[in-house]
């Protein structure tokens, strides 16, 4: 069945291509890298039986020397990520804005490879940590490799390319001490935070829920810098791209995220393998907001500058195609780790703009493969290589893989007939667009980058009550952890430029002084022979004060497929309200697991055997998406005196997830808040009991497709 699935996406030029170097030992005799075959691989070659091993055992030294090589360096940033292929598919053809040949026809599907990251945590860190998320594609197009390297957020903390080394300086563990791991919440990062106002913008998106996905599947991504599109007449129109998932936005809870890096620190890896495993391909609409040349200058904001989006309101984001993964790798290292993406791996048709951090990236990620992957050969590592015809005269170089054949390596030749040739525009030859620029070389920054707090408080604006209280709540937390007071106190200083209410009740939370007139914003970054008014940082009027898009919660979208379900079951459990509620949520797509007090088998009142998948030591509440509580008075009673799914039941309450129960939820009354919510309540927070064999699955349903009831959140201040 697994096999099935696999080989379903195998219909795609670059599975194709794969194919070639995939590898399987089935029915195969062990060998040594030279083809020898192995006798014995269980015992080094000794001097006798007791005595020392003989360096002649070319068996071994191989064996070790492969094992001892076996790790290469970590990606400085994102090194910790989950890929899948898939491919993506057109809708309609872009021919009008740009020439590039995989967005020309409407039915077109390019296969693709993404991989999706957290930032900052090592390799082997979890995957549920406060970041910003990596959302890389690789487009193996006919035309060469076209790579988007994006992030889950719009916007990044930087303007600079040059200020990056010392944003990730400071944001990873401290220099002295490694520590902490996967977090920000430290003194280093937010000693440069607040003395770098420009990154007030992303700092909102980071504390938001959007910084603690549901899922990788459950995420936007963003090119973040604006593109220009080049049509076949030379004609440029500035693009910013953007990543809608079919599933919707969904964050989260930051007690709920800690307790799963515990639990689960695979969590989204494990989400992202078995949703495609299990059919569930995971999907992103492609959509462009496009702003011809002539309204370059039109916005209150420069769209070069990488920390500000452009509303949808002012430009629509219009969908243009689909992206469907549908097959995971088959060797993680090979595929996932040595993939390497580049925002610089263009094809005609696309093309950069002056955005300065943009610059600055085309630089560094060749610069950061020759590291990692060992040399100047990485583009012929099977997951790089483009499904393109690739021919030049560069040679040589580490683990070379291709026979360059004939005498010629270098351009122009005779010798040689005169190939490869170069290609003509009209022959597909990459042309970089005209822009004119006629400048004075200068180190500084534009006056149309001043604004760092506007889009700050747009983004704070457009928020919900809930969203914004999560907000106020992560500040907390990481301020919280900063041991500097200095450094809490300029971040709320820089705070009141964003939102009033906002830097108050980080004030109170942190228990700093909340400055009575808002503090000037602190500008480090500047020349020191400029003027300091010229560099004063601005408020500039916004046309509009909230963006519809920018929540989560206003922009809910409602399923049940791939969620997944506990039933609190023990032996004894009733066969009808287990199997009915478990037939409905499967119809729907959801993943029903049943979790007991013990793993194995339990035997149902019918006599029944089901097998359990996890007990109350294996697994928790927060990995699940709602709970379910099968009647059957012996099961129930078994369960009442069992401490810890009555603390699975209070904490799946707190996290605001649907809880249903059979018999009128007789385990609910051992519960924290049973007692506490008035009975007509109980379904307005998402506490389904009341119901026969068809309402309870259905009203269950609706609720699991609210996904959480936030009227409880806090509500009833639950000691889970
Ligand atoms: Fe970067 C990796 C995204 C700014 C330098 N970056 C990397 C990856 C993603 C991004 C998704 C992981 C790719 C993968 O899965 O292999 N980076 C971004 C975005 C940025 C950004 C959306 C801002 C808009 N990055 C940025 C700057 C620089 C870099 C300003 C340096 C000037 N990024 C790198 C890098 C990495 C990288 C050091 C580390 C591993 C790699 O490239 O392959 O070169």
């Amino acid at each position: 069945m697994k096999d099935e699935k696999k080989k379903s996406g195998t219909n795609n030029d670059k599975l194709k291509d794969l194919e070639k170097n995939r590898k399987d030992g089935k029915d195969e005799f062990l060998t040594t890298n030279q083809g020898v075959k192995i006798n014995d691989n269980q015992n080094t070659l000794s001097a006798g039986e007791r005595g020392p091993s003989l360096l002649e055992d070319f068996i071994f030294r191989e064996k070790m020397t492969h094992f001892d090589h076996e790790r290469i360096p970590e990606r400085i940033v994102h090194p910790r990520g989950s890929g899948a292929h898939g491919y993506l598919e057109v809708y309609e053809s872009m021919r009008d804005v740009t020439k590039a040949g995989f967005l020309q026809d409407p039915g077109k599907k390019t296969p693709v490879f993404a991989r999706f990251s957290t930032v900052v945590g090592f390799r082997g860190s979890s995957d549920v940590v406060r970041d910003v998320r990596g959302f890389a594609v690789k487009f193996y197009t006919e035309e060469g490799n076209y790579d988007l390297v994006g992030n889950n957020m719009p916007v990044f903390f930087i303007q600079d390319a040059m200020k990056f080394p010392d944003l990730v300086h400071s944001i990873k563990p401290e220099q002295d001490n490694e520590m902490p791991q996967a977090s920000a919440a430290h003194d280093t990062f937010w000693d440069f935070a607040s003395l770098m106002p420009e990154s007030m913008h992303t700092l909102l998106w980071v504390t938001s829920d959007r910084a603690i996905p549901r899922s990788l599947r459950m995420m936007e991504g963003f090119g973040v810098h604006t593109f220009r599109f080049i049509n076949e007449e030379g004609k440029s129109t500035f693009v910013k791209f953007h990543w809608k998932p079919k599933l919707g936005v969904h964050g989260l809870l930051w007690d709920e995220a800690q307790k799963i890096s515990g639990k689960n620190p695979d969590f989204h890896r494990q989400d992202l393998w078995e949703a495609i495993e299990n059919g569930n391909y995971p999907e992103w609409e492609l959509g462009v907001q496009l702003i011809p040349e002539e309204d370059e200058h039109k916005y209150e904001f420069d769209i070069l500058d990488p920390t500000k989006l452009i509303p949808e309101e002012l430009v629509p984001v219009q969908l243009i195609g689909k992206m469907v993964l549908n097959r995971n790798p088959d060797n993680f290292f090979a595929e996932t780790e040595q993939v390497a993406f580049h925002p610089g791996h263009v094809v005609p048709g696309i093309d950069f703009s002056n955005d300065p951090l943009l610059q600055g990236r085309l630089f560094s990620y060749t610069d950061t493969q020759l590291i990692r992957l060992g040399g100047p050969n990485f583009h012929e590592i099977p997951i790089n290589r483009p499904i393109a015809k690739s021919h030049n005269n560069q040679r040589g170089g580490h683990m070379r893989q291709e026979i360059n054949v004939g005498k010629t390596n270098y351009h122009p030749n005779s010798l040689g007939g005169g190939c490869p040739f170069q290609a003509k525009m009209k022959e597909g030859g990459f042309v970089s667009h005209h822009e004119k620029i006629d400048a004075n070389k200068i180190r500084t920054r534009s006056q149309s980058f001043l604004d760092f707090f506007s889009q700050a408080t747009l983004f704070y604006n457009s928020q919900t009550e809930v969203e914004k209280k999560h907000i106020v709540d992560a500040f907390s937390f990481e301020l919280g952890k900063v041991k500097m007071v200095e450094i809490r106190e300029r971040m709320v200083g820089l705070l009141t430029q964003v939102d009033q209410d906002l830097a108050k009740q980080v004030a109170e939370n942190l228990g700093v002084e909340y400055p009575r007139e808002p503090e000037k914003p602190i500008n480090k970054g500047i020349p020191a022979d400029a003027g300091p008014e010229e560099f004063e940082p601005k408020h500039v009027e916004q046309t509009i004060k909230s963006s519809l898009p920018l929540s989560m919660l206003n922009n809910l979208v409602e399923f049940v497929a791939s969620r997944t379900v506990a039933f609190l079951c023990a032996d004894e459990v009733e066969d009808d309200s287990l199997n009915s509620m478990k037939k409905a949520l499967e119809k729907e797509g959801a993943t029903v697991k049943i979790v007991a007090p013990k793993t194995g088998m339990l035997k149902t009142s019918g006599g029944e055997n089901v097998k359990i998948d996890d007990s109350f030591l294996t697994t928790t509440s927060v990995v699940f998406d709602a709970v379910y509580v099968p009647g059957g008075d012996q099961s129930i009673s078994k369960l009442k005196n069992d401490g810890d799914a009555i603390h699975f039941l209070n904490e799946a309450y707190k996290h605001c997830k649907p809880i249903g129960a059979a018999e009128n939820g007789a385990l609910l009354e051992s519960t924290y808040f049973y007692n506490r919510l008035p009975k007509d309540q109980f379904s307005k927070k998402g506490v389904i009991l009341n119901g026969d064999k068809e309402s309870l699955p259905k009203d269950f349903i609706s609720a699991i497709k609210k996904h959480r009831f936030w009227n409880r959140e806090k509500a009833e201040n639950i000691p889970a």
